[in-house]
């Protein structure tokens, strides 16, 4: 595999993401990177609930903290991602009349004891079976300065178009072995590192293949991962846990629309 990292941009549709001129201050960042470190505590000060949450207080400091619509959660949380500039960029960005947030997760990677900070490769679309393919995209936040060191996102280029592969996934922490499996079918594959500084923004197709490593700094590498669809996404009807979960487009103090033309 070959590394780079981001000194040329990058085309949404033939690379499946691209990376955003800075959209947020520093100081909309630092004060949502403050409301999300409440939020990991338990400080929910808007009254609600996250959605889920993949750690507890007392877990693991040091494991990758997972907490999924941290947005409903805090003010500035929820500023950040119904930023109307964010939302114009979004829609620039992907040709959209319209822009809806429809999910997010804070992903908040204390310094790594050895592979505690690997996020496995994946595809988003893998986890979404109540979703086509078009029109569905995450828009990743830099809430801290993200470089090398620090376990940026990874993207392959052009993995948008290819076929689904087996055996990777965002919660396997081997990514050793996940790479035999990008070597074995799509050997000699680059991959980009998304190198960005506080309020930077990347986004990514729901089909293209990303993964994260350890995070060799002492400070957190923090993102705010807005997942985000177009006027182009179309719901699938599904049987099973998962058939209502998108009931909650109706209700835009859970999914608000970001844009509209
Ligand atoms: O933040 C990370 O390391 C992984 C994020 C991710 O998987 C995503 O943005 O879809």
């Amino acid at each position: 595999m070959r590394m780079s990292s981001p000194e040329k941009n990058y085309d949404l549709d033939n690379d499946g993401f691209c990376f955003l001129p800075t959209i947020f201050s520093k100081e909309d960042s630092e004060s949502a990177r403050s409301g999300l470190w409440n939020i990991i505590n338990g400080e929910y000060a808007t009254g609600r609930q996250p959605e889920r949450r993949f750690w507890e207080t007392g877990d693991d400091p040091r494991k990758i903290i997972k907490i999924d619509k941290p947005h409903l959660c805090n003010d500035a949380v929820w500023s950040l991602v119904t930023n109307n500039n964010f939302g114009r960029a979004l829609a620039e960005a992907t040709r959209a009349k319209k822009i809806q947030v429809w999910h997010s997760q804070v992903v908040w990677k204390p310094q790594s004891i050895g592979n505690s900070g690997n996020a496995g490769w994946h595809r988003d679309a893998q986890y979404w079976p109540f979703w086509g393919e078009d029109g569905l995209f995450t828009a990743w936040i830099a809430l801290s300065n993200v470089s090398l060191s620090s376990g940026p996102v990874r993207f392959v280029p052009g993995s948008n178009h290819w076929g689904a592969l087996e055996g990777l996934d965002f919660f396997d922490k081997d990514l050793v072995g996940q790479d035999k499996i990008l070597e074995k079918y799509h050997g000699g594959a680059e991959i980009v590192s998304g190198n960005l500084k506080i309020g930077e923004v990347s986004i990514h197709s729901s089909l293209t293949y990303h993964s994260s490593q350890a995070n060799l700094d002492k400070k957190p590498r923090v993102g705010m991962v807005v997942h985000f669809c177009t006027d182009s996404a179309e719901r699938i009807v599904i049987k099973g846990d998962n058939e209502h979960y998108l009931d909650q487009l109706k209700d835009p103090s859970i999914t608000p629309i970001i844009y509209r033309e």
